[in-house]
């Protein structure tokens, strides 16, 4: 039995995916970030950085919600979402599930939440601007990729990368230009929320997209 502490929209969306992928038993647990519960004392006692998800099995406790969807996926092999050591499309696989929680789940940390890194109105203002500008890019570059060896991130399979991404498109809607405004990348979201799985978690956490 698996417990995962989320929040409706953020990024426990992954793990709760592939949970439901691998029909595996599981509680979710809301904690609601806007309004603080990540800092109740019970919850710090599991993830002491007041983030979700956390992902509670027996005795492990485990955070990250990139990591949890690698080893969900890993734990489930039926699920195939994880390409195998040593399949042509690990590499690929590893390279895009770092780039998209270091790198473009990051931006929109400077996005979403200016205000944890800069302490004027005229500051903040000029983070999300350049976080814009450079997610703008990024979802670019993601998109030309496709355009060139897709229709998904490692090729013709879909992965548990192809899951977060989606997730992490989420975040981009109130872009002047959100991420789904490519066309290539706009399909394989299509793709991806086509899948039963991905449709279960938005109902369960009462989410349109
Ligand atoms: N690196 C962490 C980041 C998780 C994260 O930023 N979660 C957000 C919701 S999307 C959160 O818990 N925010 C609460 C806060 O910043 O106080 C991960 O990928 O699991």
């Amino acid at each position: 039995m698996f417990t995962l502490y989320g929040s409706p929209g953020a990024a426990s969306m992954a793990p709760h995916v592939m949970l439901i992928e691998a029909g595996a038993p599981y509680e979710l647990i809301i904690v609601d970030v806007d309004k603080g519960q990540q800092f109740d004392p019970d919850y710090l006692g599991l993830n002491p950085h007041a983030r979700v998800p956390t992902l509670v099995e027996g005795d492990r406790v485990m955070f990250e919600a990139a990591a949890i969807t690698i080893y969900l996926g890993e734990r489930f092999p039926a699920t195939n979402l994880i390409p195998a050591p040593g399949a042509p499309e690990r590499a690929a696989f590893l390279q895009w599930m770092a780039y998209l929680t270091n790198t473009v789940q990051e931006e929109h940390m400077h996005y979403w939440h200016a205000d944890n890194y800069m302490s004027s109105d005229a500051g903040r203002r000029e983070m999300m601007e350049n976080a814009e500008r450079r997610l703008g890019s990024m979802w670019d570059h993601i998109d030309g990729v496709l355009a060139k060896a897709g229709p998904y991130l490692t090729g013709t399979s879909c992965t548990a990368a192809d899951i977060y991404l989606t997730m992490l498109t989420r975040w981009s809607r109130k872009l002047a230009r959100p991420a789904t405004e490519r066309l290539h990348l706009r399909a394989l979201v299509d793709r991806v929320k086509a899948r039963p799985a991905y449709q279960a978690m938005l109902k369960a956490e009462g989410i349109d997209q």
